[in-house]
């Protein structure tokens, strides 16, 4: 069978495995929109780009999936007060999927999505937009430089497509965690959680991108390369000490079930219970008393792209199997004819990342706790 040669356009990306070419080191600070179901790793996310003097975070968008819509608004919210952020808007998505139901993953995540953390009530107003017209003001706000981020299903991405159709080429850049390829899902046998949730509106976004001349080709941070960002409890013992947090904690499989944080730094103590959660979860999936941290590595490489290397492809999503919708599927030898709509992320060092989440947010939260003292 002959492969169908890619479109022109694209030519100077098929086949290569690189770094991402279309981002100068010199463009920070990096004004990020955020798109969230605040959930613990993107708890984790949002604690990593708090943390960053490189991101300016213009805006927030919350989308239904680990938890509903409401409980997501209320995390992102309350992380807002902790972090003592000003000026980001906070906008409510949609209830649910473009087609189907909501599936959430309180299994996963928790009861309120932040594990066992019981974040204090936020007395912050939301945005008067949707967070989809928050996506296209917050693009046409400064076309060309804003970077999108999305760390949850892309329902509310697909809406602002619709709502604007060159938000594709409005943005400068948009990283998606989500999808599969090399790998088994977490949801199905194939399907990651993000794309599953929402499939169809994955597919429009792709399509999207795919029919965009002239856009920034999307980068897929797929669990092929998040599943290897193993977060352990040395990882957040480091972030403590770093942090000039008291007591030192240690997290473990045989702590007491009812054990809470008792660290001297609320962001801190709501962290650790909220990822004691998670680390309890991988633990009972046969993964190890361990983290897998999807959201907040695809946040390290929105800031820092070169912690990646990149591939180009034709990305779809399946709609109708039977046994694989949710999933994604990359055509690489052109079968479909059609050009590469998304690069995907594909190696990265797990110890390069941890060392730099763990100097970024401890370092944040020592400077902010001997400020507040
Ligand atoms: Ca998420």
């Amino acid at each position: 069978m002959a492969a169908t040669p890619v479109g022109a356009r694209h030519t100077k990306l098929v086949g290569v495995i690189s770094p991402h070419p279309d981002v100068r080191a010199d463009a920070y600070p990096v004004p990020i929109f955020l798109d969230v179901d605040t959930g613990i790793d993107d708890s984790l996310a949002l604690a990593y780009l708090f943390s960053s003097p490189e991101a300016q975070i213009i805006g927030i968008a919350c989308t239904a999936g680990n938890v509903p819509t409401d409980r997501v608004v209320a995390n992102n919210l309350a992380w807002l007060d902790l972090w003592d952020a000003i000026g980001i808007d906070v906008a409510r998505g949609a209830d649910g999927p473009l087609v189907t139901g909501l599936n959430t993953a309180e299994d996963t995540h928790g009861d309120f999505g932040v594990g066992y953390a019981r974040l204090p009530r936020s007395l912050r107003q939301i945005s008067r937009f949707t967070a989809a017209q928050a996506w296209v003001h917050a693009a046409r706000r400064q076309p060309g430089r804003l970077v999108g981020l999305v760390t949850g299903p892309l329902t509310n991405l697909a809406l602002a497509i619709r709502l604007e159709p060159r938000l594709p080429k409005l943005l400068n850049r948009l990283i998606i965690m989500g999808g599969a390829f090399d790998h088994p899902g977490n949801t199905t046998p194939t399907a990651e959680w993000n794309i599953s949730v929402d499939p169809e509106a994955a597919k429009e976004v792709f399509d999207a991108y795919g029919a965009a001349d002239g856009a920034t080709l999307p980068v897929i941070c797929p669990l092929d390369i998040t599943e290897t960002m193993v977060m352990t409890p040395q990882h957040l013992q480091r972030i403590a000490l770093r942090a000039g947090s008291k007591p030192i904690e240690f997290l473990s499989p045989t702590d007491p079930i009812d054990r809470r944080s008792e660290a001297s730094i609320p962001v801190l103590r709501h962290l650790t219970d909220a990822l004691r959660f998670y680390f309890e979860f991988h633990d009972k999936q046969g993964i190890g008393y361990v983290a897998q941290v999807h959201d907040a590595f695809a946040a390290a490489i929105t800031l820092h792209p070169g912690m990646a290397t990149y591939r180009p492809a034709t990305v779809d999503v399946e709609l109708t199997g039977t046994l694989t919708r949710g999933s994604t599927v990359a055509d690489r030898r052109g079968f479909w004819g059609r050009p590469p709509n998304a690069y995907i992320a594909t190696t990265s060092e797990p110890d390069a990342f941890f060392n730099h989440l763990i100097e970024r947010i401890g370092e944040s939260l020592r400077r902010r706790s001997e400020y507040a003292r």
